[in-house]
């Protein structure tokens, strides 16, 4: 039991914490600023759920039941976006969303993995990817413009010096980045560069869309921040027919009636084009802050394979 008190109070008594913790308010108030300007709706989470998303890498599950069905808990909201942008009044849409994922207890170390998170997620209808990347390129220079002005003291404090990249952002395929600088080549990009970048094309998840003309090449990306801070954002355009959706799961041995009335939705044709993605809050505030290690930037912090106190 002391071990808990002693935990959160060792957690609660950091002013790392609490100055990124302001840092972490004004970024999220400058994001709303943002996708309100630019026309965003936003929804609330959604975080139990017959569906989620079946991620590219294995997680334990995460269920619970209730009157007599199974509900996933979520671990990205990606397939309610597709669904919710299928509507013709909501073309642009946003969620500032809690994910639970169960990740295995080899992540612990790795200092941005969380069991419990949250993600600004961000859908838009018939939108491709360069129309989606210009936007967050815009997004990630005005939160750090805002953080800048309104938490130099905090910055300060932390001994951060943290300057608006310029745009557009390099870009990197991930084919040929893996070929130059082997499996790990994303901590060693991120590792090299000063300015965030992009990687391209990441055989993943069946709703990213893949190329029609050049099957294995996929229109998806990942936004990475440099100084070795690693991933910020993950997103794609989408497929949405019916066919293609179903022959991409079952190349990845996924079985169609676990997307139930997503699948349902593709087959009547009510799946719309999109693109969209999502940035890890926690991993943003520790870029903007400096802090390398995620567990620092939340007092209630989940560490993979930890044993939770609060
Ligand atoms: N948010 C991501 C996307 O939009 C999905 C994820 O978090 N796995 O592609």
């Amino acid at each position: 039991m002391m071990e808990g008190i002693g935990k959160i109070r060792d957690a609660l008594g950091s002013e790392r914490l609490a100055a990124a913790l302001r840092i972490q308010g004004s970024a999220l108030r400058s994001v709303g600023e943002f996708m309100h300007k630019e026309g965003f709706v936003q929804l609330m989470p959604v975080m139990i759920s017959p569906i989620t998303d079946p991620l590219c890498h294995s997680v334990y599950d995460a269920r619970v039941e209730y009157a007599g069905q199974e509900l996933s808990i979520t671990k990205s909201m990606i397939l309610h976006k597709q669904v919710a942008v299928s509507s013709p009044h909501l073309p642009k849409i946003y969620i500032v969303s809690p994910n639970v994922r169960l990740e295995r207890e080899h992540l612990r170390g790795s200092g941005r993995h969380l069991v419990e998170f949250t993600q600004v997620d961000m859908e838009m209808r018939d939108a491709g990817k360069e129309e989606f990347m210009g936007l967050m390129e815009r997004l990630l220079c005005k939160v750090i413009h805002d953080v800048r002005r309104e938490r130099a003291e905090e910055l300060a404090f932390l001994g951060r010096r943290i300057e608006a990249p310029s745009t557009p952002f390099p870009r990197f395929d991930s084919k040929k980045a893996r070929a130059e600088y082997g499996e790990a080549f994303e901590a060693s990009l991120s590792q090299s560069l000063s300015t965030p970048f992009w990687l391209l094309d990441h055989a993943r998840e069946f709703y990213d869309r893949e190329d029609p003309e050049r099957r294995g090449c996929y229109h998806n990306y990942d936004l990475v921040y440099p100084e070795g801070f690693g991933e910020a954002l993950s997103g794609g355009e989408r497929d949405w027919e019916y066919e293609t959706l179903k022959r991409k799961l079952a190349e990845r041995g996924q079985k169609e009636e676990s997307f139930g009335t997503y699948m349902e939705m593709a087959k009547a044709g009510h799946l719309v084009p999109s693109a969209g993605g999502g940035f890890g809050v926690e991993r943003l505030v520790r870029y903007l802050s400096g802090i390398r290690s995620i567990a620092e930037v939340s007092p209630f912090a989940k560490l993979p394979g930890e044993r939770f106190v609060l």
